[in-house]
Parts: C-alpha cells; sequence; structure tokens
C-alpha cells in the first residue's frame, strides 16, 4: 500500500504494456514440424491433410458430431445465420461483440437488440418474448465471456413461436454444462478461434453442429457452392470460408496447450479474486456457477462508481498508466454504435441492464503473460485507486482527462 500510483507520479508498475487478449504461444517446435509438412504436401488451403486433422481433433475434443473450421468467427456467423434461413427480423443481445450484430445486417437482417441478465451477462430470456413480431425468424444468445446462456427457456420460446436458434459461443471453447459441451447447445454454434482467444489458429472460427443436413449446407455455403469432387456442379450460392493449413497448423499445436493455459487462468482468477475481495465497489465477476468445466479465460471486474470513489473509465486510466491496458468489453452495447443508432432511433431507452453493466465492466489481463503475483499487483492498484480516489480525480482533471 506504500506505492505511489503512476498517476500520481509514481513509477509504471509494469516497463511493457499488459494487454488484455494478448496471444497464449504454441510449442515452437511441434508448431515449426506442422509447417515443415505442409510445405512438403504443397496443399495450403481448400480443406487439405491439416484442416481434416484439427476437425477431427476438434470434434473429439468437444465431444460433437461436426466442428466445421472457418476462416474467421464473423463469418461463420454469417454462414449459420444463413444456414438457419434467418431472415426478416433476428433478436440478439446488443451486449456483445459487434460482429454478432454486423453478420445479420450483412445478411440484410434487421437486429432487433434485447437487454441482458444482471448475474451473468447473457440474452434476459424474460425480454424475448416482447420482441417477436410476425417477421422475426430466429433468436442468437451470445455465451457472454463463456458463460452459458439459459438454453432451456431460450429453446421453450422459440419452439413456441417457430423460431430457429443460434449460439454465439465465441468465447465458450472448452466450457461444460450439464455434462456438455457449452458449443453444442442448439442447432449450430458458432466459435471464434482469433489470436486473443483462449483456443487461437491466429485467425479461424467454427461451426458447430450435430445437425448432419445443416452440416452438408454449411459445407457447400463456405466452398462457392461446390458440389462433388470434380466441381463442376455449383449447387447454391456461396463464398469463401475455408480455413488455410497455416491455420490449422497452429490449431493443432495450441490444442496441445489448451489444459495448462486453462489451469494458468485459473490461478490467475484466484490471484484477482483474492486481491479485489472487499474493495468497496469492485467485484470480479465469477463465471456462471452453471459451469462445469471453464477455461477461465476473462476476467471481468465491475465498478460501481459510487462505492468507489472512481468510474470504470478513471480506473481504465489510472490502470493505463501502470501499464496495464484493460479493456471495456463491451462498451457501447451494439444499440449505441452508430450504425444501428442510425437505424433503430431510442432502441437504447429499451435496454437499461445493458446500458448499466456496459459503463462498469472491464477485462483485466491473463493468460500465460501475467503471473498470479502480477495480478495480485493490479488488485493492490485498484485498491489503492479506491483508497485515494480524490487525488486520482484531481490528478486526471489536472491532465485533461475527466
Ligand atoms: N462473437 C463474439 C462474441 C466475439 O467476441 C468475436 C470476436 C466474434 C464474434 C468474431 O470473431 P472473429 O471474426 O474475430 O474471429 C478483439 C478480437 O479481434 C475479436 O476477435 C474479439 N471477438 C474481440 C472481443 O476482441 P479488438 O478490437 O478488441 O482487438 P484488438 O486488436 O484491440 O486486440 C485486443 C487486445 O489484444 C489488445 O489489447 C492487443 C492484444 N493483441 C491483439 C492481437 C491481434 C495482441 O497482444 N496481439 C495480437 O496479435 O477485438
Amino acid at each position: 500500500m506504500s506505492r505511489t500510483l503512476a498517476i500520481l507520479g509514481g513509477k509504471p508498475l509494469f516497463d511493457e504494456p499488459m494487454h488484455v487478449g494478448r496471444p497464449n504461444l504454441p510449442d515452437r517446435r511441434h508448431f515449426d514440424k506442422l509447417v515443415d509438412t505442409m510445405f512438403s504436401n504443397r496443399w495450403f488451403t481448400n480443406y487439405g491433410p491439416l484442416v481434416k486433422i484439427l476437425q477431427a481433433r476438434l470434434e473429439e475434443r468437444l465431444r460433437v458430431k461436426h466442428c466445421i473450421p472457418i476462416c474467421n468467427g464473423t463469418v461463420a456467423l454469417e454462414l449459420a445465420y444463413r444456414a438457419a434461413g434467418f431472415h426478416g427480423e433476428v433478436i440478439v443481445p446488443a451486449f456483445t461483440f459487434v460482429a454478432t450484430a454486423h453478420a445479420l445486417e450483412w445478411q440484410r437482417i434487421k437486429p432487433v437488440f434485447c437487454d441482458i441478465r444482471e448475474s451473468d451477462f447473457t440474452l434476459d430470456p424474460s425480454c424475448v418474448e416482447e420482441l417477436i413480431t410476425d417477421r422475426t425468424t430466429g433468436i442468437v444468445g451470445v455465451h457472454v465471456f463463456g458463460n452459458p446462456c439459459d438454453h432451456r427457456s431460450i429453446a421453450e420460446t422459440a419452439g413456441r413461436h417457430g423460431l430457429g436458434v443460434v449460439y454465439d459461443a465465441a468465447h465458450a471453447f472448452m466450457n461444460e454444462t450439464d455434462g456438455m459441451s457449452v458449443c453444442s447447445l442448439g442447432s449450430m454454434s458458432i466459435l471464434s478461434f482469433h489470436a486473443t482467444k483462449f483456443f487461437s489458429t491466429f485467425e479461424g472460427g467454427a461451426i458447430v453442429t450435430d445437425d448432419d443436413d445443416l452440416a452438408e449446407k454449411i459445407r457447400l455455403m463456405m466452398n462457392f457452392g461446390f458440389a462433388g469432387r470434380e466441381k463442376d456442379r455449383v449447387d447454391y450460392i456461396g463464398i469463401n470460408g475455408k480455413m488455410t493449413e497455416i491455420c490449422a497448423a497452429m490449431g493443432l499445436a495450441m490444442l496441445e496447450q489448451v489444459d495448462r493455459l486453462a489451469e494458468i487462468n485459473r490461478i490467475n482468477f484466484e490471484a484477482y479474486l483474492e486481491a479485489l475481495e472487499g474493495i468497496p465497489g469492485i467485484a470480479c465477476r465469477t463465471p456462471s456457477p452453471a459451469l462445469s468445466a471453464r477455461n477461465w479465460q476473462y476476467v471481468v471486474a465491475t465498478v460501481d462508481e459510487e462505492s468507489f470513489g472512481l468510474s470504470r473509465d478513471s480506473l481504465v486510466e489510472v490502470l493505463e498508466a501502470e501499464n496495464v491496458l484493460a479493456r471495456k468489453y463491451f462498451y457501447p452495447g451494439c444499440h449505441r454504435h452508430e450504425p444501428y443508432c442510425r437505424t433503430f432511433p431510442g432502441s437504447g431507452r429499451e435496454l437499461p441492464v445493458t446500458d448499466r453493466l456496459s459503463e462498469m465492466v472491464m477485462c483485466l489481463p491473463t493468460g500465460e503473460a501475467v503471473t498470479p503475483a502480477m495480478a495480485r499487483m493490479i488488485g493492490d492498484s485498484i485498491r489503492l485507486a479506491g483508497v485515494r480516489a480524490g487525488e486520482v480525480r484531481a490528478a486526471l482533471k489536472e491532465g485533461g482527462h475527466a
């Protein structure tokens, strides 16, 4: 408690920036070997041998029937929405990465933004019903920070109205609930394997489904609609959603690391939880109790300005001065971004939980670049910022920030 915060003239906590989403690394020898195989195969893309192996390993690991590798999570979303037959209007939470909504707009589907639950940041099923119109064709649930949506209530509402359900499981790799993989909920889910994700292929993603017909349709759609081995027949106006071999090589190498990384994340999370314990106005949000296995990828904290003495934004600035680059995932809600405000003016007024939480939430760095000692130091700086909130506010004002 004796140190001086960097914002108050002290030395920054870290010499190098500590990023949320700093990529974890594979074993280089393993990765290099796979790259050598790729070059000796002279096969770089178009459902090559490494993609086939990765697909089989993912299906085994996630205990799902089909896990189709895709070039990224956003294209996976577009393909999934289209394969689900979505059109007209689709209900989607606003508290998510913009890609969840953008992928609807790119299919000329109107996103109808829905509020979330306070407890776990996921779609609030009790708000869905009132948004259903005769143009609604589907519901998108996002397992935000890996927390599973209330899939039973969503399925019940969707069933009563004849709606399709697609889950955005970008954050939920390896998470389990009710004895199954979170990404096997609903008829289709998408995963993101972006560099910043728990499981990475540099860029990449996947569509998960147990439905053979849907899997067949997606395979046509993601490969220009080519049917048959000779590719002399096109059955569908498809696009290019294929994963490359170099990305599959990264995926195969990273798959060997996931248990180790989940454990590192868990230990870091415990350190943060302890360090943030009892700080007035700071809540370290534990992953949903509905999870029986988790990747611990997101260390999520909320800041209550009144009790803490500083707003979330001010605390993010305090941390930035310490070289800790906390992220405001997800601020603002999608409904507050320009293209959606313009299209749906006033929609924000109806999402009080999204608006409140998006003003309070921040994610803290974890992964193999962070040690429990570092997590404790970050927690102690947050505590100190609260204790010295008055001086911090004055310093921020002087610096033209607040
Ligand atoms: N659905 C959901 C719920 C998602 O969260 C996402 C993606 C998607 C769908 C779409 O999936 P993809 O099409 O992306 O596969 C990042 C990621 O780019 C994005 O994948 C992710 N969600 C989102 C939550 O986070 P930004 O705009 O915050 O990225 P950026 O460049 O600011 O990087 C984040 C942090 O990571 C920075 O602090 C720097 C650090 N970083 C990043 C990269 C790329 C590194 O240290 N090294 C790196 O190579 O979106």
